[in-house]
C-alpha cells in the first residue's frame, strides 16, 4: 500500500516562529520548546526567525504577513489564552484558532498551531514544559512533518 509521510527532519528547512507577547511567562517556554524540537530534528538555529506580536488575537494576521514575506518552509504560531484571566477568552481563543486555520488553508507553506487554551495558569504551565509536555515542541514537530510532507507530495514522481 503506498504511504506518503513527512519526515521528522528539520535539516534544510527555514522556519518562522510567530509568538504572542501576552502571557509571556507561558509563551517564552513554548518558544524554547519549539527551538528544542527544531534543533533535535537536525535544524539550524540560524534557520529560525522569531516574530513577536501583541497577543493571540493578532497571530492570524501576522502569520499571513510572514507567509506573504516569503522565504520560509514552515510557520509555527505560539500563544496562550487563559480563561480564568480572560473575560473575552472565547473571542480571543476562537479568532486565533479560526484565523490561523484560515491562513493555513490559503497557503502552501506549512503552518502549525501552538496556542494553548486553558482554564487556569497552572494548566497552561503544565503544557509549557512542566507536567504535560510542551505545546511549542509539539507544534514545531507538526510543522517539520508538514513541511516535509508537502515536499514529498509535490516532488516529481519517480519513473518505475
Ligand atoms: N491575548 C492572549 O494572547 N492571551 C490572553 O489570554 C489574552 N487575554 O487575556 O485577553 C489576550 N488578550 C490580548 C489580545 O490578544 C489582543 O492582543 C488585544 O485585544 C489587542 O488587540
Amino acid at each position: 500500500m503506498p504511504t506518503i509521510e513527512g519526515a521528522l527532519s528539520a535539516s534544510g528547512l527555514q522556519f518562522a516562529i510567530v509568538a504572542a507577547r501576552f502571557n509571556g511567562l507561558i509563551v517564552e517556554p513554548l518558544i524554547t520548546g519549539a527551538l528544542d524540537a527544531i534543533g533535535r530534528s537536525g535544524g539550524d538555529a540560524a534557520a529560525v526567525t522569531i516574530v513577536r506580536c501583541p497577543g493571540a488575537w493578532e497571530l492570524p494576521q501576522v502569520v499571513r504577513w510572514v507567509v506573504d514575506r516569503g522565504g520560509v518552509d514552515a510557520v509555527i504560531a505560539l500563544g496562550a489564552v487563559i480563561r480564568g484571566a480572560t473575560p473575552h477568552f472565547d473571542y480571543v481563543a476562537g479568532e486565533a484558532a479560526k484565523g490561523i486555520a484560515s491562513a493555513a488553508a490559503n497557503t502552501d507553506i506549512a503552518i502549525s498551531f501552538g496556542v494553548l487554551t486553558t482554564d487556569t495558569i497552572e494548566q497552561a504551565l503544565e503544557r509549557a514544559g512542566c507536567k504535560s509536555g510542551n505545546k511549542g515542541f509539539d507544534a514545531a514537530l507538526a510543522a517539520i512533518e508538514l513541511a516535509n510532507l508537502r515536499r514529498a507530495l509535490t516532488a516529481p514522481k519517480k519513473k518505475k
